[in-house]
């Protein structure tokens, strides 16, 4: 099996402070300076970003100072050698996207939307990468009869239209997720992705983010995501972690849960060369609330330790002997095979 070095990222919201619906935050915040220094110091290579991650309080910022301050952060990121993975429109805390953003009853917000992706990808262009990441957060419904499907479709086209259109070199990621904030989403899965794709101005610039834990709300296999993504050629971005069953996002440490399914997708990661054509692995993943400040960035050391470890597994797994017990049939033999093989011998 051909081998290749990972490279890893994860975002400031990474480093969170603990709070949760029922309860204020168990760790003071930290200021965006200190989180890159975290990520420099524990040797990961790039940073994801939110639009405002990059430029605090946008909506109140012209274009000529939004511009200005993403130049700014661009230096400082080439000063530290850390690269920008991607950027991604905040799509679901202004006031203009309460009833969603691209599929919002209301077109003052529609356009209010498509605008701020605009100066989204104007920012990913000035921190030097042509990934923008659309997490369709709040494209969905909380009642089925609110908005109509089919609308809703033509309007996620239109606006991914005005996108690719706005700059000719941006290659859109969607990260797909069946819930939470809505009811339902839109676009819960990698296939609903990559079929919207096919109705854009230029399909081949629209690809996907498989997040694990999102791919298990939708009741997936995420090995399975990764390996129907990587046929189309359009695993593009990749949030590691993992979930603990049909519950709300938890954004757990990869591998915590479920250590066969991890192992599961690095094995198809490994044989689909993800990474070779510059792509990250990065998590995202949440401390406990429970953590403590010295162990701010424990989840995300321990995830890339995880991974690691899994890539040594897949590469040492007797691909032959697997491939015999296939052969004859023997899935028991096989299903303890891989069990062996995690416990270590
Ligand atoms: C939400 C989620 C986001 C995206 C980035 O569940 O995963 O953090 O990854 O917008
Ligand atoms: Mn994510």
């Amino acid at each position: 099996m051909p081998t290749h070095k990972y490279r890893f990222c994860f975002g400031p919201w990474n480093i969170s402070p603990g709070q949760d619906p029922y309860g204020p935050p168990t760790r003071r915040d930290q200021p965006f300076d200190w989180k890159l220094a975290q990520l420099k110091k524990h040797g990961f290579d790039a940073m994801m970003f939110h639009d405002d991650d990059a430029v605090p309080d946008i909506d109140s910022k012209s274009n000529k100072q939004i511009f200005a301050e993403a130049k700014e952060l661009k230096k400082r990121l080439d000063g530290e050698g850390i690269a920008a993975e991607m950027v991604a429109p905040r799509l679901w805390f202004a006031p203009e996207t309460i009833d969603g953003a691209y599929t919002s009853n209301d077109p003052k917000h529609r356009k209010y939307a498509i605008e701020r992706s605009k100066r989204t990808i104007d920012i990913a262009k000035i921190l030097g990468t042509d990934i923008l990441v659309l997490w369709l957060a709040r494209e969905g419904t909380y009642i089925r009869e609110a908005k109509s499907g089919r609308r809703s479709i033509d309007l996620i086209v239109e606006a991914l239209d005005a996108m690719l259109a706005h700059d000719k070199k941006i290659r859109i990621a969607i990260e797909p997720k069946p819930n939470e904030p809505m009811d339902h989403a839109y676009v819960p899965t990698i296939g609903h992705a990559l079929a919207l794709a096919h109705l854009t101005r230029d399909p081949k610039r629209v690809g996907c983010l498989i997040e694990s834990a999102h791919a298990i709300l939708a009741g997936l296999d995420p090995a399975d995501e990764i390996d129907f993504a990587c046929a189309f050629g359009k695993l593009w971005s990749l949030h590691l972690n993992d979930q603990n069953g049909l519950k709300y996002d938890q954004d757990r440490p990869f591998g915590c849960t479920n250590l066969r399914s991890a192992f599961d997708q690095v094995r198809v990661l490994e044989r689909n060369g993800y990474g070779k054509r510059g792509e990250f692995v990065c998590f995202d993943v949440h401390p406990f609330r429970t953590t403590r400040e010295e162990h701010w960035l424990a989840h995300l050391v321990n995830s890339r330790t995880t991974f690691q470890r899994l890539v040594e597994k897949a590469r040492s797994f007797d691909e032959k002997a697997a491939q015999t017990l296939v052969k004859d049939r023997d899935y028991q033999a096989l299903d303890q095979m891989v069990i062996e093989h995690l416990l270590g011998k």
